[in-house]
C-alpha cells in the first residue's frame, strides 16, 4: 500500500481547499473501498491513489447539471447570497451569455437596500444589452419582482433574471423578503423561478456551508455559483455542500469581466484541487 505520509499530504491539501474535516474524511475512506478493488501492485502507486481521490471527489459532485428552462413563457433565475460574494456580478455575466445566445434579457433590480446597487445593476445591464427594472432605493423588491415579471410577459422575453439583497437591518428580514420575492415570482410565471442561484465566494472558506444551509431554508436553493476561483482559493467547500446538503455546483466565475463565468466541470475541479501536487 502507499505510504500513510503520502495520504497525509493528500489529506493537508483537501482541508487547505477548504473541503472541510468530515467530507475530507469521507474521501479518503472512499479511496480505501476503491483501491481494494484494484489490484495490489497499483495500489501502492501514487498515482493510482490520487486518481483514486480524484474519482471520488468527481462522485461526490455528481455530473454536470446545466441551467434549468422553462419550457414555454419566460425562464426566471434569482441570484441570491450573502454581500460581495459576486451576485450582481453574476447577473451580469448571465446576461450577456443568454444575449449571446440571441435571446432577450431582463434584469430585476431587486436589491433595493442601497441606491448604488441599483446603479451597479444598471451598468451591467448596458453592458449585457439586458434591460432593467427598477425602483427607487428601500421600496419593496417583491414589487419590483412583479414589474420585472409583467415587462417579461408584456414583451416576450426569454429570461428574468433577479438581483438580490445580501444585507438587511436583520437576517431574519433578508430571508422573509427573498421568499415574498419567491411567491410573488411564482404567481407571476407559472413554474418560477425555474432557478435560484445562491452565489459562494471561493475566498470566503469554510462560512459558505452556514450560508448554504441559511438561504436553502430560506427559498429552496437550486444551484451553486462559485465565484472568485481565479484566485488561489480552491472553493473545496461545494464538497462539503453537496454531500451534506445535495446543493450541485452549476457556474463558476473566474474573474471579475463580463466573459469570466463558465459552467461547472467537476473533473476540471478536481484537477484543480491537486495542481501544486501535479505540478
Ligand atoms: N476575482 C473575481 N472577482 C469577482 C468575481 N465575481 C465577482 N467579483 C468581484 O467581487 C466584488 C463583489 O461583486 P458584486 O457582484 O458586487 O457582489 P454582490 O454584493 O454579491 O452583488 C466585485 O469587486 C466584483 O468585481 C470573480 O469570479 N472573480
Ligand atoms: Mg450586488
Amino acid at each position: 500500500m502507499v505510504d500513510s505520509e503520502f495520504l497525509e499530504e493528500l489529506e493537508a491539501i483537501l482541508i487547505q481547499a477548504d473541503v472541510g474535516i468530515n467530507t475530507t474524511e469521507r474521501l479518503l475512506s472512499g479511496i480505501s473501498e476503491r483501491l481494494k478493488e484494484s489490484r495490489q501492485r497499483e495500489a501502492s502507486d501514487e498515482e493510482v491513489v490520487l486518481r483514486a481521490l480524484k474519482d471520488e471527489i468527481v462522485a461526490v459532485l455528481g455530473p454536470p447539471e446545466p441551467l434549468r428552462k422553462a419550457e414555454e413563457g419566460p425562464t426566471v433565475i434569482m441570484v441570491v447570497g450573502v454581500n460581495g460574494t459576486g451576485k450582481t456580478t453574476t447577473v451580469g455575466k448571465l446576461g450577456h451569455r443568454f444575449r449571446a445566445q440571441g435571446a432577450d434579457v431582463i434584469f430585476g433590480a431587486t436589491d433595493t437596500f442601497r441606491a448604488a446597487a441599483i446603479e451597479q445593476l444598471e451598468i451591467w445591464g448596458e453592458r449585457a444589452g439586458a434591460r432593467v427594472i427598477r425602483h427607487e432605493e428601500g421600496h419593496d423588491p417583491a414589487a419590483v419582482a412583479y414589474d420585472t415579471c409583467q415587462a417579461a410577459k408584456a414583451r416576450g422575453a426569454d429570461y428574468v433574471i433577479l438581483d438580490t439583497a445580501g444585507r438587511l437591518h436583520t437576517h431574519v428580514n433578508l430571508m422573509r423578503e427573498l421568499e415574498k420575492t419567491k411567491r410573488v415570482v411564482g404567481r407571476e410565471i407559472p413554474g418560477a423561478p425555474h432557478e435560484i442561484l445562491l452565489v459562494l465566494d471561493a475566498t470566503a472558506g469554510q462560512n459558505g456551508l452556514s450560508q448554504a444551509k441559511t438561504f436553502r431554508e430560506a427559498v429552496d436553493v437550486t444551484g451553486i455559483v462559485l465565484t472568485k476561483l481565479d484566485g488561489t482559493a480552491k472553493g473545496g467547500i461545494v464538497l462539503a455542500i453537496r454531500d451534506s446538503l445535495e446543493i450541485p455546483v452549476k457556474l463558476i466565475g473566474i474573474g471579475e469581466g463580463i466573459d469570466d463565468l463558465r459552467d461547472f466541470d467537476p473533473i476540471e475541479f478536481a484537477d484543480a484541487i491537486f495542481y501544486d501536487l501535479d505540478a
